[in-house]
């Protein structure tokens, strides 16, 4: 093969089949050999659209195989998770042990790329690790980093037409590494250095925290001073040179959720507005659940009775299935674990089962619910129509309502 690709997941598959449909050999690897065995099949093993063809094709055609590891190739792309450990400490384990098992394969002239989000220096600490474990390659190898940027649920199309940053441990690194994914990408294709490229992709999703945690903490401003939160936003954004964001019940995902961690980590006393932010959106999943409770105590001093509650979506953002980071599932198991005996139905259209979460089809339980909580603004809830007599916390401007 002309590439191997570490990792075989929600960015490194589409990459894979975005190289091979081009006719380009890759060797996809990935840790788990149920996922080898499900791509071999030509077949997928995560939900996005239009990737099932992608895969299918680049198998068939053979230009796409995988395995549990790495052979010999000219380019070399680690495309591996970076989660975090206790105290929000970015770990890039998977990435050194991705560069450690292609270590005894590298030969001279070959690119390695990093793609996988990382802690600003990563690119050079692999750099030195593969130099000083091959001392004879030393300024032989082209090393770049080069982040993605693209939006789950809009993925194959995304990877193509994105821009993209690019950056190399030195000039030349960086021009062989865009002479690669010029052969695939449209966008235009940035340079850079690598601690740049590194710094990009963590500010991008930090850019994104920061402006959602302005509109969250105008959420809880507004709560308090009687003021629609969602009226005050739309009129404040005519203002030419305004653009403020929708406040919901948290931020989720596996990106604008953790990626900002990687930076206050690294620079604590520099980053107070980044880390102010994570705290502003962690709070705003923990108010809200307060807020049921508050409801459903003046419901029982009202009605003397308990109230039936309806929780509407799990997911981490509207019209989706995906419940990772999900502010609107850690909301629902808070209602959850501090019910007292009320019935409680739990919603989300876009799964059908849950091994934890018993579901309920969504029409079924605003019918039945006293108190009606929207947690996430899929599309199926904007033409309910919910009864006066309910009580509904509208979390996420499903209604434009406030609380
Ligand atoms: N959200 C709000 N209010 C808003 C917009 C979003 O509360 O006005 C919430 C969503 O409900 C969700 C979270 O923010 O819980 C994140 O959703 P998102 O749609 O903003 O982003 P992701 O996580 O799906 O994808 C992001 C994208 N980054 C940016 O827009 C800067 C994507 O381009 C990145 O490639 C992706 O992270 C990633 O992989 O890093």
């Amino acid at each position: 093969p002309e590439v191997v690709m570490i990792g075989l997941g929600y960015i490194g598959l589409p990459t894979a089949a975005l190289i091979a449909q081009n006719k380009t050999y890759v060797h996809g690897v990935d840790i788990n050999p149920k996922v080898v065995d499900i791509i071999n099949e030509g077949k997928i093993h995560i939900v996005e659209p239009e990737l099932d063809i992608a895969v299918a094709d680049a198998v068939k055609n053979g230009y796409l195989k995988a395995g549990t590891t790495p052979v010999e190739a000219k380019t070399y792309l680690i495309v591996v998770p970076t989660p975090f450990k206790a105290k929000n400490e970015p770990d890039i384990s998977f990435v050194e042990a991705a560069t450690r098992a292609v270590l005894p394969l590298l030969k001279e002239n070959d690119l390695y790329i990093i793609e996988s989000t990382s802690p600003i220096g990563t690119t050079e600490k692999m750099m030195n690790l593969i130099y000083s474990e091959r001392p004879e390659l030393i300024k032989k190898l082209y090393i770049a980093y080069c982040p993605e940027r693209v939006l789950p649920g809009n993925v194959m199309y995304e990877l193509v037409h994105n821009d993209r940053v690019i950056g190399g441990v030195d000039d030349g690194s960086t021009e062989k590494a865009i002479d690669f994914y010029k052969q695939y990408i449209k966008g235009d294709l940035h340079k850079t250095n690598a601690r740049t490229a590194e710094m990009c992709k963590l500010v991008e999703n930090s850019s994104r925290d920061v402006q959602i945690a302005f509109a969250n903490e105008l959420s809880l401003i507004c709560d308090k001073a009687d003021i629609n939160v969602w009226e005050l936003i739309e009129l404040a954004n005519k203002h030419p040179r305004v653009n403020i964001l929708q406040p919901g019940c948290g931020v989720g995902g596996h990106c604008i959720a953790v990626d900002p961690y990687f930076i206050v980590s690294d620079y604590p006393m520099e980053s107070k507005i980044i880390g102010a932010a994570r705290e502003v959106n962690n709070y705003k999943s923990f108010w809200c659940a307060e807020k049921v409770q508050t409801a459903k105590l003046e419901f029982e001093l009202k009605y003397g009775r308990k109230p039936s509650i309806a929780i509407m979506g799990l997911t981490f953002k509207p019209n989706i299935d995906d419940l990772r980071e999900s502010p609107a599932k850690y909301i629902a198991q808070k209602v959850l674990q501090k019910s007292n005996n009320e019935e409680c139905f739990i919603v989300e259209p876009n799964i059908t089962d849950h091994k934890v979460f018993k579901l309920t089809e969504y029409k079924e339980a605003v019918e039945k619910a006293d108190i009606i909580v929207f947690l996430v603004a899929h599309d199926e809830f904007k033409t309910l129509e919910i009864s006066s007599a309910k009580i509904a916390l509208d979390f996420c401007g499903v209604f434009k309502q406030k609380i």
